[in-house]
Parts: structure tokens; sequence; C-alpha cells
């Protein structure tokens, strides 16, 4: 078993007693870093500073030299999965993702590879062994991947969507075509994820950003029943120690109880659900992974702080509680105030934790 300097965030995930709460921010590497823009730019585009691991691995590093953060996310994108089944991932300059082939058809579904991660993704693993190494045990490395349900809307739409048309009128219309398509996501998730565990990654994610927009019959049939394939799907113990899965659906905070059943270790949540009904819903399953409202950064730290200060509060005494933010921190932040929130949540949760 290789040795880590800090291991709370596995603790906490696992419900283990922990000195102090663990935090780490959804997006921790990213565009509010000036020292983010300047290794992009030296690689040119997104995608190949996702390629280079050398590039990949500063930019992860980079949040913890300026924050005492618990936990190292690597450095890519939940899309490089449907870049390697063949769609052609592109960055437009100042637009979201896109890709060139997108998904139109029960044939184009039919036709779609499951990919082998150490080929085509072997970029994504030479990145995780890359910052394992330069972590030197400092603080656990995190992988992670896209819920079949969220990529598939990315692949159908052909990019970002508001309205998700293309993806429901598959659904409705040829739904055996969008259960294949997500079979075929479930299994390549399961290949890439076990991949990055093989490669490192100490724990590991999965982020389903648009579970939210679906009925509460649909969520359980078109998205969290392959989340439950997946963490069926997992290797749960790797080098000695405990890989725990952490599954996270934007707007899930009505499937709290059905989303902890699936056997994952520990239930993300977004600043919509209030962490106490969250704990007292769940809180003898699983561990919690949130949840402040990312805009509060932008607040004073004064109010940064008070804010924290309720967020631990509603958790209250006992462990497995991973804080973080509810969803992805803004790219127009002031850095600063992320180091406010950080130490505050050291700081503020000793009294909760010990004794
Ligand atoms: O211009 C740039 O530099 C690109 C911006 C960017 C970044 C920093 C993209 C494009 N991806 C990333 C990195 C990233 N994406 C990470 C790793 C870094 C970290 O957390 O520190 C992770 C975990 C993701 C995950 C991701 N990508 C999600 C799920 C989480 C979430 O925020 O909801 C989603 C939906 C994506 C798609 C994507 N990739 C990039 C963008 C701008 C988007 C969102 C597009 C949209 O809103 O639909």
């Amino acid at each position: 078993m290789s040795e880590l300097n800090n291991d709370r965030y596995l603790r906490a995930l696992l419900r283990q007693d922990v000195d102090t709460t663990p935090v780490w921010m959804m997006r921790q590497a990213g565009r509010y870093l000036p020292e983010y823009k300047a290794t992009r730019a030296q690689a040119g585009d997104f995608m190949s500073l996702c390629r280079n691991a050398e590039l990949a691995c500063e930019v992860t590093l980079q949040p913890l030299r300026r924050y005492p953060l618990d936990a190292a996310i690597l450095f890519s994108d939940i899309l490089t999965v449907p870049d390697a089944m063949g769609l052609g991932l592109y960055f437009e300059q100042g637009e979201g993702p896109r890709f060139e082939r997108p998904l139109r058809s029960m044939a184009d579904v039919q036709a779609l590879p499951v990919p082998d991660p150490e080929d085509e993704l072997g970029y994504v693993m030479n990145a995780v062994r890359t910052i394992r190494r330069e972590l030197k045990g400092q603080v656990p490395l995190i992988g992670f991947s896209g819920s079949p349900w969220t990529l598939a809307t990315y692949m159908v739409e052909g990019g970002s969507s508001k309205a998700f048309t293309k993806i429901k009128q598959m659904m409705y219309a040829e739904p055996a075509a969008l259960h294949l398509l997500l079979d075929k996501l479930a299994d390549s998730v399961i290949l890439y994820l076990n991949a990055q565990i093989r490669a490192g990654a100490q724990s590991v994610m999965v982020f389903d950003t648009w579970g939210g927009v679906l009925t509460p019959r649909d969520y359980l049939e078109f998205s969290l029943r392959y989340m439950h394939k997946i963490v069926d799907g997992l290797i749960r113990e790797h080098d000695g120690r405990r890989v725990p899965v952490t599954l996270f659906t934007k707007n899930g905070g009505q499937w709290l109880e059905q989303i902890a059943a699936t056997g994952c270790d520990a239930v993300g949540l977004d600043w919509t659900t209030d962490i106490s009904d969250a704990k007292r819903r769940i809180g003898d399953k699983v561990a919690l992974q949130g949840n402040m409202d990312p805009s509060l950064l932008y607040a004073a730290p004064a109010r940064i702080r008070e804010e924290v200060a309720t967020i631990l509060a509603g958790f209250g005494k006992g462990n497995g509680h991973v804080f973080n933010l509810g969803h992805g921190i803004h790219q127009d932040v002031d850095p600063e105030h992320a180091g406010v929130f950080v130490d505050a949540v050291h700081e503020l949760s000793r009294p909760y934790h010990g004794g």
C-alpha cells in the first residue's frame, strides 16, 4: 500500500474519523486561476492540454500550491470518452464543447465502438500516472467520468444544450437506440474508470450534470440505472485500500435514497438540498459531499465563512462529510475567496470532530 500524508478525504468518504472536515472544489483547476490560463496558452488549446501528461499534471497541482486542499482531481474532461468513440471533439473559441459527428440514429449507435482505455485514452492514463508520481503522497488523486446519460446528451445534441430537444426526441421515438447507447457508455465508463484506478486514481467520481432535467421516472430508467451498472462494475479495492465511489447528480435532491441504494460510497449534493435533510435521509448509508453554492465565492470573506459555518452545523457532529461546492467554481471568482473558503472549512470544522 502506498503511503499518503493526508488521507482525510478517503477516510471521510468511508465515514471514518478525521481531525477536520476535508475539502476540495469541483473544477478546482481552471480559468479562475491566472496560472491555469498561462499553461493552457502554452498548450495551445484545451485538448492539447489534456493530451500532454506533464502539462495536465501541472494544472492539476496548481490549486494545491495555492490552497491546503485535501484532494487532487485529474485534469481531463468527461468528453474524452465520446471523443475516443470517434465523435470528433473540438472547442471553439469562447464556445462550449462540440462534436463533429453527433449521433442521429440507431445505425450510428450500433456502429459505436467501446474504446480501449489503454489505447485511445492512453493519454489520460499517462496523466494519472504522472500526477500520482508528482503528488508524492501529499493527498489522494480523484479520477472521474461523466454519467452515461450526461455523456449521451452531448453526443446526441452535438454539444451543450438548454432544452435537450434531440435527445428527448430520441428517448420518445427510439428508446431502444438510447438504451443501447447508454449501455455502451456504461461499459465504456467501467473500463475507463477501472483503468484510471489501475493507473493510480485512489477514488472515482461520476458526474451526472444533466440527470436533473429528466422526469422522476425517466431519471431512474435513463440515468440512475446506468450509474448503478457502473457502480457494480468498478474495482472497489486497489493497492491495499478501498477505492470509494461518489455519484453526483446535479438537481438530484429528490432521488437521494435511490442514489444511495446503488452501493456507492458517497453522494454529491448541489446547493438546492439542505445538507441536514440529506444526512437524515441517507447519512446512515453513505458519506455526503457538498454543498455550498459556488456563487457564495462572490460574497465578502465574512459571508463566505458564515455560509461554511451554516453548512457544517447542518451536517453536525459525526463522520462522513467531504466539503465541496455544489457545482464547479465559476471562472470569474477572486482566487483569494477560494482560499478563504478552504481555510474556513478546516478551521470551523474542528469542533465537530474528536472528543
Ligand atoms: O477553456 C478551457 O480552458 C476549458 C474549460 C474546461 C475545463 C477547465 C473544460 C471544457 N473542461 C475542464 C476541466 C474539467 N471538466 C474537469 C477537471 C478539472 C477540475 O475539476 O479541476 C472536470 C472534472 C470536468 C468535468 C466536466 N466537463 C463536466 C462535469 C462536471 C460539471 O462541471 O458539470 C461537464 C459537464 C463537462 C463538459 C465541459 N467541458 C468543458 C466545458 C466548458 C464543459 C461544460 C459545457 C456545458 O456547460 O455544457
